[in-house]
């Protein structure tokens, strides 16, 4: 492993996972292209700064940084960069 790809899947496996595997809350579902398409339409720079920064959308809550502070911005993107490139 390494690499980009490889750290943001880490990421995305300790933070992400508990939301976005089975869809709690209303989190966008790992690979559900339907869910993610009108996601990823807003361009990544929003998905960054919502996943940074935390929003409440149509369908629930996303916590800043997914609840793990400890996390870096970088940290944050290579997740996203990994569950964006799950959708495709
Ligand atoms: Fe989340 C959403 C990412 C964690 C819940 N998220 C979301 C999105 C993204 C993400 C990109 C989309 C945005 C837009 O659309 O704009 N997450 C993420 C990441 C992580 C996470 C990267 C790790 C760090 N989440 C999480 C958790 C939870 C969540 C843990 C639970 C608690 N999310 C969520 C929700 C949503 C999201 C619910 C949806 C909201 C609305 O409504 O829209």
């Amino acid at each position: 492993a390494g690499g980009a790809a490889a750290k943001g899947e880490d990421v995305y496996k300790q933070t992400c996972t508990a939301c976005h595997a089975t869809g709690v809350a209303g989190a966008p579902k790992l690979g559900d292209k339907a869910d993610w398409e009108p996601r990823i339409a807003q361009g990544k720079d929003v998905l960054y700064e919502h996943s940074i920064k935390g929003y409440t959308g149509k369908k629930g809550v996303m916590p800043p940084k997914g609840g793990n502070m400890s996390l870096s911005d970088e940290q944050v993107k290579a997740a996203v960069d990994y569950m964006v490139a799950q959708a495709k």
